[in-house]
């Protein structure tokens, strides 16, 4: 029997590899997308699966889309993916993102719970939930402090996740993913707009770079790797909460230095900081412990940060090299 999966976010990042795993698995792939202007599904593109994706437009503000959705479809596994995911952003926009990233977990499990039980719920908790750290490298017991209007909504989404899981049965897990990034990353986030401007440079496009708090440190793994950390979640028998990372920090410093020299330049002679990019309450470091993913689901990071950063830097330096091939 074909499986079906719903994935809202279909047009972000992670939906376009989770999209792209699960058809490989011969999944029948939903995406749900809020509409916006056009070239909205240029990710699915670039991984060639933009016409096995069957498209319906729904917004997880609007709980009667979703509903309307999941129960015609009855999928097997729902993977929301959906948020206002940038950081920076929550603070100019702090209601939009709650809605989306709290509220709007809600409106996914009762869908769910009223109108297809037995639908598997993928919820995508992050680490920015252990924001202003309780614990030198952080696990599913380390207690949460988040640090902005995002990281406050996705804490919400978590518990509302676990919540449904205890009050009603249902089968919802929470992937507790740290950065991941890949050549589909949006331009917004740190090592895209690294790899970018550093391509451009190259490419005499672009003089300077303009960051803010060089010193933060993250856990960056690879999007691909991680999507198949959800699929495997939803294939257990019981429900649960992971912690899925590498185990290893860099700096942002450290993302700079590996991309330009990647290309041959020294980035200390184009990286400048500018105030406007650091952030009211910062987070800054992030070091996750996946050690139960490794134990329970199998699962461990293949791609370490130098052949992230390197995929990272030869994709946008052939994008703008053959903008036509993006
Ligand atoms: P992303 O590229 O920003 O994708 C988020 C998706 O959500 C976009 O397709 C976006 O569509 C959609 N969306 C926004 N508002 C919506 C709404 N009201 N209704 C329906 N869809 C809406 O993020 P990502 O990197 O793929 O991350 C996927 C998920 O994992 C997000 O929930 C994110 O918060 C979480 N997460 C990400 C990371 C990471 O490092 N990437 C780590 C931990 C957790 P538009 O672009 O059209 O707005
Ligand atoms: O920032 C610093 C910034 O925006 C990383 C999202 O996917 O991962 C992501 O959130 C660090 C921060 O990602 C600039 O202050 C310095 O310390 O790439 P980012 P993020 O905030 O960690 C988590 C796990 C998610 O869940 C989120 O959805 O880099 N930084 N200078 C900068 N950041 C940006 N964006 N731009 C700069 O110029």
């Amino acid at each position: 029997m074909t499986r079906t999966a719903l994935i809202t976010g279909i047009s972000g990042q992670d939906g376009a590899y989770l999209a792209r795993l699960l058809l490989d698995k011969s999944y029948r792939v939903v995406g749900l997308a809020p509409r916006r202007g056009s070239d909205m599904f240029w990710r699915l593109r670039t991984l060639g699966v933009a016409d096995d994706v069957r498209i319906e437009y729904a917004d997880l503000n609007d709980a009667a889309s979703v509903q309307r959705i999941v129960a015609r479809e009855q999928p097997q596994e729902f993977y929301n993916l959906a948020a206002q995911s940038f950081v920076g952003t929550s603070w100019e926009q702090p209601v939009h993102t709650g809605l989306i990233g709290g509220i709007g977990v809600t409106h996914c499990l009762e869908a769910i719970r009223q109108t297809s039980p037995h639908t598997r719920f993928y919820q995508a908790s992050t680490s920015e939930m252990f924001g202003k750290i309780q614990a030198p490298k952080q696990s599913e017991t380390t207690p949460f402090y988040p640090r902005s209007p995002y990281g406050v909504a996705k804490l919400y989404g978590h518990w509302i996740t676990i919540n449904y899981r205890e009050s009603f049965g249902l089968h919802a897990s929470s992937g507790i993913l740290f950065n991941h990034e890949s050549p589909l990353r949006g331009v917004e986030f740190v090592t895209r707009k690294i790899s970018l401007a550093a391509a451009r440079i190259k490419l005499g496009l672009q003089d300077k770079l303009f960051l803010g708090n060089l010193d933060a440190r993250r856990d960056w793994g690879f999007a691909g790797d991680y999507v198949d950390a959800m699929w495997r979640m939803l294939q257990q028998e019981a429900p649960d909460d992971y912690v899925v990372a590498t185990g290893v920090a860099h700096s942002v410093r450290d993302f700079c230095e590996a991309a330009f020299s990647h290309l041959g330049l020294d980035y200390q002679r184009y990286v400048e900081v500018d105030p406007q990019f650091l952030r009211p309450a910062e987070v800054d470091v992030l070091l996750g412990d996946p050690a139960k993913a490794q134990a329970r689901l199998g699962w461990s990071p293949q791609t370490n940060l130098k052949t992230l950063v390197t995929m990272m830097v030869d994709a946008d330096l052939q994008r703008l090299q053959s903008p036509a091939a993006a």
